[in-house]
């Protein structure tokens, strides 16, 4: 079973922290992850390919070796992603051809990326020794600009660049849907995001949303492949004057993993990746218009890398198919009929899932015929068993499922020497530990459950269940068969040994949330991928790793509060317990088992307090002054370029064919008055959420503030007078570029939507003369000039283009001001502070930078830089998001922090901000560290900048 999670590596551009999080994917019973690779961050100027900083790949590749957990590496060359351009990059916007087909100006100017990130990724393949398993060609090749239709020779052009890269292992890809694009791959596979995006109404479910109809394409297209689902629904991505990320981890929250992650068991998909497992963070200008600074998604991880429930309930799910190989060989039965079947109740759909080369186990998914109800239905399972039909619960009753639940029911599954019959409590996992199986079986607090169990032939003796440690009750009876059936309810723990050889643990659901099941490392390179002599462990908010030297079992792993520990282990690897690094004082339990308890080590930070701190600051808007000059800027003078999107000016007025894809953008148009104008109309595009301001002069004529749905905006700016015929003039336009558009369609030109000025005219003025259009985006364009931090973090303030962004900067001239003073004219202020932490090691104290909203002069917006790194977007009358998660190792834990804020009132009145503060997310001990923070490289005058 390849169980796999979605990083995104470009995501987090804290090298030691991949393995935090990777670590965390593992202990939740994964086997694998999966990522995208961004082309257009690894080749912004054309044919300069870096792996600098960030952007090198081998630190995440070994980290995933380490943790245990194979790759599937998706280098795109279109990833869509949510990112800016879908991966593609800037320069592609204004290079002709189709893109996304097999055009030969397309093919030459991927293969070079497709060259150089193959090779990387080659000698990671795991018959180099690396973890890579499978590799993507392309993403979602599903849907295509009309005329335009499905590109073959495009498919086996990129089949054939990606092994002449040296990739050998199985070449996949993602279709949209079950549909049966780019089926010429080794190992076809599909996409599902079945509870769709609306982060708003997180309750609401679609009544049909369960996807049965995949297993009949699954037969028709590749019945001979593991039923392969690249990217299922982990969450859901949030827009600009969204809802919010915490309603999208509601809306995929645990009761949503229950019922879709089960039906797509049902269909026996064995290559099962969650999209996103973590999200991490838009930082720099990674984002596409469609989403904001955080790309938490609502995920299992939070973008802070702590734990939500779903977490833990995605845990029980992975560590039980870990444990199943009978699932990797099984087929579903019934897919079409499963309503009513074999409970007799039409509100209930189940499949049968059977073991076809076993022939022996069979898995009975159980779920609400309509997926969105909240009713309550009982019933009673009429199953076919190695023993024949048996009406369970046999012992009487029957059994329930809640609204928006799911369950697998297992029939003569094994489990070491022990065979279950029948369960209808679920299995988290089990093994054989010194002789004994050991089995854990869950479900709902207060639901009646029965599990019949065939034992190994004890000679003369009758198989007896005896409670050895809980308060359930146990009702048992020996069926004809000989198996022994108890039924039970559970409600937190009950131990019960049944004969010499088999101990059950009977858990609740929350119970069952804090097992961890760990694997001492074998030996060798893969070391850690071992999948033999499980530990199971009982406690902690998070457990990592198991190691066993000398009799001694080492425990890591992260608490958040007292753990009580409950430790399953084999008696000689279990001599002595610690946990990291402390010896525990272990109790034996009447039953064999460890216990101990540990308190969590959490000291009291001290954090600053932002405000009170000394700031400078400066103006960041000296274009509209007299004396600045543009000499330097860009010349608008280009009459056409590539691209089919419509424009009306007499050159070409957006900024990309000038090398400028991100952040903002600025324009001064200069020009000689014939005396009548009285204002300036443009039309200017900026994508989703955008905003503009404009001065004629060193004043200001108006501004577009924002808003969450448009990403043009056509209108008049009146000048303050009339102006003296024949003097000249400047118009200066202050923009943002909030990100390359995707391209999710094949032979799509939406990547090329223009950013700037697509038409504009003097009021009463037909005849005004410009002289000349110039622009700036981020200094140098795509030279840029910060390759450690990469290209798209630095935008064309007058702050980004000198560096007063970057720590080491000297601002001591500078005035004294704070961002909550702010400015009381439109424009563009810049702040600086510093700041030092001193958190300890062992512990992992996340931090945010936390606005509140501000009612005066409410339009405005404001960037974070972090030790030079721009880590949020803050649009104060948009949102939605006010808190910006910054890691260590960004934040500087053990010394001085550099702290600026960039802040752009498009109010008449200025703006400022109402508070900033930084605030720990959670507190946990940790095993994990130190952290190696990220390169953050000084200030240095820029000769160039403008
Ligand atoms: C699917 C993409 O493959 C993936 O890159 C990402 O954009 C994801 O959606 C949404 O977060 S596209 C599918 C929803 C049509």
């Amino acid at each position: 079973m390849v169980f796999s999670g979605e990083v995104h590596p470009f995501r987090n551009p804290v090298q030691s922290l991949h393995f935090d999080v990777l670590q965390k994917i593992k202990s939740m019973g994964f086997s694998a992850v999966s990522i995208y690779i961004h082309w257009g961050l690894l080749e912004p100027e054309r044919g300069e390919i870096s792996f600098e900083g960030f952007r090198d790949l081998q630190p995440f590749f070994d980290a995933a070796k380490k943790a245990g957990l194979y790759v599937i590496a998706r280098p795109g060359p279109y990833i869509n992603a949510e990112t800016a351009g879908g991966g593609l990059p800037g320069w592609g916007t204004y290079t002709p051809g189709l893109w996304r087909t097999a055009n030969a100006s397309y093919v030459e100017a991927y293969q070079p990326y497709i060259k150089a990130v193959g090779e990387v990724i080659a000698n990671n393949q795991i018959t180099h020794g690396g973890p890579v398993i499978l590799v993507q060609a392309e993403n979602e090749y599903s849907g295509f600009w009309p005329p335009y239709t499905e590109d073959f020779e495009y498919e086996a052009q990129l089949l054939k660049d990606f092994r002449n890269a040296g990739i050998v292992v199985p070449i996949t890809t993602n279709d949209a849907w079950p549909g049966g694009h780019f089926t010429s791959v080794d190992i076809y596979g599909y996409d599902s995001y079945p509870n769709g995006f609306d982060c708003a109404h997180p309750y609401v479910w679609s009544p049909d949303a369960v996807p049965e109809y995949f297993w009949g394409s699954h037969e028709q297209l590749n019945p001979e492949d593991p039923n392969a689902v690249y990217e299922f629904q982990g969450g859901g991505f949030d827009g600009w004057g969204g809802a919010g990320y915490e309603g999208c981890s509601v809306l995929t929250g645990p009761e949503f993993e229950r019922v879709f992650y089960k039906n797509q068991y049902a269909m026996s998909t064995t290559i099962f990746n969650i999209y996103m497992t973590f999200g991490g963070t838009n930082w720099g200008g990674i984002s596409h218009p469609g989403v904001y600074t955080s790309y938490d998604y609502g995920a299992a991880i939070t973008e802070s890398r702590v734990l939500r429930e779903k977490y833990y309930e995605t845990k029980l799910q992975a560590n039980f198919l870990a444990v199943s190989p009978a699932y990797l060989t099984s087929k579903p039965q019934n897919i079409g009929s499963t309503q009513g079947s074999f409970t007799g109740n039409s509100a209930l759909k189940t499949t049968q899932t059977l073991d076809v080369v076993g022939n022996k186990t069979g898995f009975y998914i159980v779920r609400q015929t309509d997926a969105s109800s909240f009713a309550v239905q009982s019933y009673n399972l009429t199953l076919p068993t190695s023993v024949g039909a048996l009406q369970i619960p046999v012992l009487g009753g029957s059994l329930t499922l809640s609204g928006k639940d799911s369950k697998i029911h297992v029939v003569d599954y094994a489990a070491g020497s022990t065979t279950l019959l029948y369960s209808t409590s679920e299995i988290l996992t089990w093994a054989t530990i010194d002789g004994q199986d050991i089995i854990l079986l869950y479900g709902n607090q207060g639901e009646l459950h029965e599990t019949a169990f065939i034992l190994p032939q004890t000679p003369g003796s009758s198989p007896f269940a005896r409670v050895v440690s809980g308060t359930a009750t146990i009702k048992q009876q020996v069926l004809p068969s000989g198996a022994l059936a108890i039924q039970y309810t559970a409600t937190d723990q009950t131990v019960v040994q049944i004969g010499p050889k088999l101990k059950v643990f009977i858990l609740d659901r929350s119970t069952a949330y804090q097992y961890w099941v760990l694997h001492p490392p074998t030996v060798g390179s893969f070391a850690s991928f071992g999948t033999e002599n499980p530990i199971i462990v009982k406690g902690g908010y998070l457990l990592r790793t198991a190691s066993v030297s000398d009799g001694n079992l080492a425990i890591t792993g992260d608490l958040n509060d007292t753990a009580t520990f409950e430790i399953i282990a084999p008696a000689a690897s279990s001599r002595t317990v610690s946990f990291n690094s402390e010896k525990l004082n272990t109790k034996k339990t009447s039953y064999g088992t460890l216990t101990a308890s540990r308190n969590a080590h959490l000291p009291d930070v001290d954090l600053p307090k932002l405000n009170s701190l000394t700031w400078r600051a400066a103006d960041s808007l000296p274009e509209i002054l007299p004396n600045y000059s543009d000499e330097k800027w860009t010349v608008a003078d280009l009459e056409t370029t590539f691209n089919e999107w419509n424009w009306t000016t007499p050159l070409i007025l957006f900024s990309s064919p000038y090398g400028y894809h991100t952040g903002n953008i600025l324009w001064r148009a200069h020009f000689t008055a014939t005396g009548m104008e009285t204002g300036f109309s443009a039309n200017i595009s900026g994508g989703l959420a955008f905003a503009y301001s404009m001065w004629l002069d060193d004043s200001f004529i108006g501004a577009w503030t924002g808003d969450a749905p448009s990403d043009t905006h056509n209108d008049t700016h009146n000048f303050p007078s009339p102006l003296v015929s024949g003097s000249s003039h400047i118009i200066t336009i202050l923009m943002d570029h909030m990100g390359i558009e995707q391209s999710w369609a094949g032979a799509s030109d939406w990547f090329r939507m223009p950013r700037g000025v697509l038409g504009y005219s003097f009021v009463n003025s037909p005849d005004t003369n410009v002289t000349a259009w110039k622009l700036t985006g981020n200094l140098g364009g795509e030279s840029y000039v910060d390759h450690v931090r990469g290209p798209l973090n630095e935008g064309g303030l007058y702050a980004e283009r000198q560096g007063w962004h970057l720590p080491g900067f000297d601002d001591s001239k500078w005035a004294l001001g704070k961002p909550t003073e702010g400015i009381s004219n439109p424009g563009v202020a810049f702040y600086r502070t510093t700041f030092d932490l001193n958190i300890p090691h062992g512990v992992d104290y996340p931090l945010a930078f936390v606005f509140t909203n501000s009612t005066t002069n409410p339009h405005f917006r404001a960037k974070l830089y972090v030790n030079g790194y721009q880590f949020g977007r803050y649009i104060n009358h948009i949102g939605p998001q006010k808190v910006f998660p910054v890691p260590q190792g960004i934040l500087r834990y053990n010394g001085q922090n550099t702290l600026a804020v960039s802040l752009w009132a498009t109010d008449a009145g200025g703006a400022k901000i109402n508070s900033l503060n930084l605030e720990l997310r959670q507190k946990v001990e940790t095993s994990f560290g130190p952290i190696d923070n990220a390169p953050a490289p000084t200030w240095r005058q820029r000769p160039n900048a403008f």
